[in-house]
């Protein structure tokens, strides 16, 4: 089973501090996988997740927390450069100052 939901931050200037998403998901016992497409392009996926849980999904957050520090920091230092790689944030195809900046504007 796929479910697909977008989530709109509308169109004004304001952030979000927090924007929930419910899934309902029958009798299913655990998710695959949960793939979140950030505007800026950035991929995330989350594995093997369990059900009837509030998670808390941060966008930039590469390694997991949920917060954005110095962990993520220096696993995109460890990709800069890379093609093809997790952290690159903006989905242009590589790790650079780009990715640096989408990271610190997350920072927690
Ligand atoms: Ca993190
Ligand atoms: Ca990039």
């Amino acid at each position: 089973m796929t479910t697909v939901q977008e989530v709109s931050g509308g169109a004004g200037r304001g952030s979000f501090n927090s924007l929930p998403v419910e899934f309902g998901l029958a009798k299913a016992m655990s998710v695959q996988t949960i793939e979140i497409r950030w505007p800026n392009g950035f991929v995330q996926t989350i594995s093997d997740v369990g059900v009837d849980q509030v998670m808390t999904i941060i966008e930039a957050d590469l390694t997991g927390g949920p917060v954005v520090d110095v962990l993520d920091l220096l696993l995109l230092l460890d990709q800069w450069g890379d093609s093809d790689a997790l952290a690159d944030l903006n989905g242009d195809g590589v790790v650079d100052v780009l990715d640096l900046l989408i990271l610190l504007n997350h920072w927690s």
